[in-house]
């Protein structure tokens, strides 16, 4: 197993490579290059100077004795342009277009040493929330969920709010443009079918997995967040029968997961372990998360240990220790910690030290189990 941290970049995030230098265990870095649209080509140089960036060391850092370096071998995401999921032309690109570029872009990373790639098929939008700063017991806040909220909502009206509570800063899969272009997306998505989408899923699979083989990445498909329909759109991608489905589209092996076991979970009548342990040989990433049910389909984020929420996080550190998991992982949202709110104000879920407990509490489960093993 290699422990990964999630990094947006220089100047679009609050955290430096210097402080996660400093979280014991952490080898990857996560990344992506966050100024990319769907749809669009990843230029190799651009690639090669990110890649260079998070593995390489900075003569100041040279000079201050510091040597600790990290790989960057997980990029998170690649995201996948509408039409793809569509099946048809739509925002002025085709979807054979769109897997050209596609196919392109993982060529390219295969050669910058990326191994793993994650990505998402949920329609329109990526992870939503109806709060980003919600208050817990014990003085910090997390990402929280209402269901009702999202209900009563108008697609447009939820973003406002959640853009507006950001701290300036661009949520992954919320790019203006992409909000930009909804009325056209919304008309594109009537009458999409599950079944429709499932078709659309293959034919992008088997169009991309055979260069994905020969550059030597995986893909890892990411759960939807939340695993439900939300404004009417099909998500198919939620459940565990959706994930055996979406394996069996195609067999290849670099065809797998990034299996979220926080987005999972948020469907209370999921079994976060048993999903680990049936799919381990095509997990190629993971996500290991705490959330804390609330009934109706709402949720909180709360801190990684299995008896602060719902998600049994030391048994699915079990289940991958027991099978010597050779995966990725990563924490994922942390709370927001010790007034980082005020003082850095970072990106909602993306603050520093409750990610870096997070790491903390995952590797001494699985220090644990491993020296049972
Ligand atoms: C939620 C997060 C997601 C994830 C994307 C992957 O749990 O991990 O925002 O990054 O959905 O494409
Ligand atoms: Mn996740």
């Amino acid at each position: 197993m290699k422990m990964g941290f999630r990094w947006y970049g220089e100047g679009n995030d609050t955290v430096t490579l210097d402080h996660v230098r400093q979280v014991p265990g952490v080898e990857t870095i996560v990344w992506s290059l966050h100024g990319k649209q769907a749809g669009e080509v990843w230029e190799q140089a651009e690639i090669d100077a990110e890649v260079a960036k998070i593995t390489g060391l900075n003569d100041e850092a040279r000079a201050r004795g510091i040597t600790r370096t990290f790989d960057a071998e997980v990029v998170e995401s690649v995201n996948v342009h509408e039409s793809i999921k569509l099946g048809k032309t739509v925002l002025g690109l085709s979807r054979d277009e769109a897997i050209e570029n596609y196919v392109t872009t993982i060529r390219r990373l295969g050669r910058a040493g990326v191994k793993v790639v994650c990505y998402n098929f949920m329609p329109v939008f990526d992870w939503l929330r109806t709060d980003l700063w919600h208050p817990l017991p014990d003085g910090s806040t997390a990402l929280f969920f209402e269901r009702a909220v999202v209900d009563a909502m108008s697609p447009q009206s939820l973003i406002a709010d959640m853009e507006a509570n950001t701290h300036g800063l661009t949520l992954p899969g919320w790019e203006p443009e992409r909000l930009a272009s909804f009325a056209e997306l919304d008309a594109a998505y009537e009458g999409v079918t599950r079944e429709d989408m499932y078709a659309h899923y293959r034919y992008f699979l088997d169009a991309v997995i055979p260069a994905c083989e020969e550059a030597g990445v995986r893909l890892g498909v990411h759960p939807d967040d939340p695993p439900y329909d939300v404004f009417g759109w099909p998500r198919v991608v939620s459940t565990k029968d959706d994930l055996a489905r979406v394996l069996s589209l195609n067999d290849s092996p670099n065809h797998g997961l990034t299996l979220c076991l926080g987005s999972f979970s948020a469907n209370p009548g999921q079994d976060a372990v048993d999903a680990v342990r049936t799919f381990m040989d095509r997990i190629h990433f993971t996500h290991v998360r705490n959330i804390k049910h609330l009934g109706n389909g709402d949720f909180t984020e709360v801190a990684h240990r299995a008896c602060e929420g719902s998600v049994d996080t030391t048994g699915i550190m079990r289940a991958y220790a027991e099978a010597g998991y050779e995966g990725y992982v990563r924490p994922d949202h942390g709370r927001h910690l010790w007034d980082e709110n005020t003082t850095n104000k970072p990106r909602p879920g993306y603050g520093l030290y409750d990610r870096a407990l997070g790491v903390q509490y995952l590797l001494g489960a699985w220090d644990a189990f491993r020296y049972d093993a």
